[in-house]
């Protein structure tokens, strides 16, 4: 038996002491999560719940008395009472729910856009007993934050490329201009699988493998949902000796005769390597070869290095011009950047290049920190607060609206989430009569999942967005 593994063990501390805190007589916690992100000109997309309903939520989650009597004697210590944990709660749970949490989830469907100050998901007891389960579920519920935010800002990220293919004459595609390199600089190996997922909704390249397995598992993406291509790192460029560079180079374009292949190019001087080693030794290879070579600076500052790279490449390769008059590569050769790269960087270095009169199909960025790691609870202000209880039978708005911060007002009531002309989104009293178009869907009732979503919908309806 292992408690990590257990519902009454994931959550909070002091939510084991919460039962006791509610008005007597409480039968009903109903709590929504949202976010209070004061910029309503960028909104949130919502995504990965799913993968926590399945993992964490769906099914028996309480097994059997032992896992209780364990937690017990875990809180004996660790809070200083074994009388703290509701034992007759979850022995209510495990004997009259077969183990299965009484609890009615509504969401929004994963890959909607929605303004902040929304209802995304709304979670209520539907036992009467449970009344204390709502929140005690806040802990692990609100980790959506994360999935939620790293396709929120992709989102973001994908339409600022966007514009700039259009203002520089590019391919309006961009699923391929944001790569994920986040793995090693993410927290652990499940935290890089979720924020790869959520990189997918929006984008297609990764170099985050348990991301793709995370969708293929959670959102029957059959298929890997993301791609990625042979490249070079550091070692494999470095252990040839600083005088063997070219032939480290030389070396990638034999092995690899077709296709795309990057390759790390700053480990002595990217300006060398860019204007003698690529540029004149390995010239007609590069010319020749029956694919694309991607060269990758990796160290300086970005919009400089990539405008100074893309320069030197020009000069040695040649380019054509777009329809908007932006120089172009030959179709041999890119440039990726993926050192620095968070949005704002990402900007700058698109900024800069269109100053120098290159268009945004000469480059592909990476992002590892940026993407997956740069970001908080916070980056979006989510939050979950309950708003409305029934005590004694009688309904009661709950709310708080604290005088040392005005922005944490939280909405009182049940809610719907209702969409006007597109994009346009508001949330209204829960009306049953909505029907189809209530946008909080539910997604979860009394242990069971009661939709399944697949990651070609999810990114569909991402795309709809756009
Ligand atoms: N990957 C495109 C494919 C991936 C990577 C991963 C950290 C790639 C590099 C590349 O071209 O250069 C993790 C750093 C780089």
């Amino acid at each position: 038996m292992n408690l990590l593994e257990n519902v009454i063990s994931r959550t909070d501390s002091y939510k084991l002491s919460h039962y006791l805190q509610y008005p007597p007589k409480t039968t009903e916690v109903y709590s929504y999560w949202e976010s209070r992100d004061p910029d309503p000109s960028r909104g949130q997309m919502f995504f990965g719940l799913q993968y926590f309903l399945k993992k964490y939520l769906v099914g028996k989650q309480v097994k059997d008395i032992w896992e209780i009597q364990e937690m017990a004697d875990f809180l004996n210590v660790h809070m200083g009472s074994t009388d703290l944990i509701n034992a007759s709660g979850w022995h209510h749970i495990l004997d009259d729910h077969y183990g299965w949490l009484p609890l009615r989830i509504r969401a929004v469907p994963e890959g909607t856009y929605v303004p902040p100050s929304n209802a995304l998901m709304t979670v209520e007891n539907t036992c009467p007993k449970c009344f204390w389960l709502t929140n005690y579920m806040e802990t692990i519920l609100s980790q959506i934050w994360y999935p939620t935010t790293v396709a929120s800002n992709d989102f973001a990220a994908k339409k600022i490329l966007r514009d700039h293919a259009a203002l520089t004459g590019a391919d309006p595609f961009v699923d391929f201009k944001l790569h994920d390199f986040g793995y090693r600089g993410s927290t652990s190996p499940e935290s890089a699988a979720i924020g790869c997922a959520a990189h997918m909704v929006n984008f297609q390249g990764t170099d985050t493998i348990g991301g793709l397995l995370l969708l293929k598992n959670y959102y029957h993406a059959d298929t890997p949902a993301g791609f990625s291509i042979p490249a070079a790192e550091h070692s494999t460029i470095t252990s040839w000796g600083k005088d063997h560079e070219v032939d480290a180079f030389r070396n990638m374009l034999e092995q690899y005769p077709n296709g795309l292949v990057a390759v790390v190019s700053d480990s002595y001087d990217i300006f060398n390597a860019c204007e003698n080693l690529w540029g004149k030794e390995l010239h007609d290879s590069i010319v020749n070869r029956n694919g694309t070579l991607v060269v990758r600076p990796d160290s300086g500052y970005p919009p400089s290095i990539v405008v100074q790279v893309l320069n030197t490449l020009g000069q040695a390769f040649g380019y054509t011009h777009t329809d908007k008059g932006y120089h172009l590569l030959p179709p041999y050769i890119r440039v990726i950047q993926g050192d620095g790269i968070d949005q704002e960087m990402m900007t700058a270095i698109l900024y800069a290049m269109t100053e120098a009169n290159w268009s945004t199909d000469n480059i592909t960025f990476g992002s590892g920190g940026g993407l997956l790691q740069k970001v908080n609870r916070d980056t979006y202000r989510f939050a979950f607060k309950c708003s409305e209880v029934i005590v004694d039978g009688e309904r009661r708005d709950v709310s708080k609206d604290p005088i040392t911060d005005h922005g944490k007002k939280s909405k009182a009531g049940r809610f719907s989430l209702i969409e006007g002309e597109s994009g346009h989104f508001e949330t209204v009293p829960y009306d049953e009569s909505l029907g189809d178009n209530d946008l909080l869907v539910p997604v979860f009732e009394n242990g069971k999942l009661l939709v399944d979503y697949t990651f070609d919908e999810v990114r569909a309806r991402a795309n709809t967005y756009l």
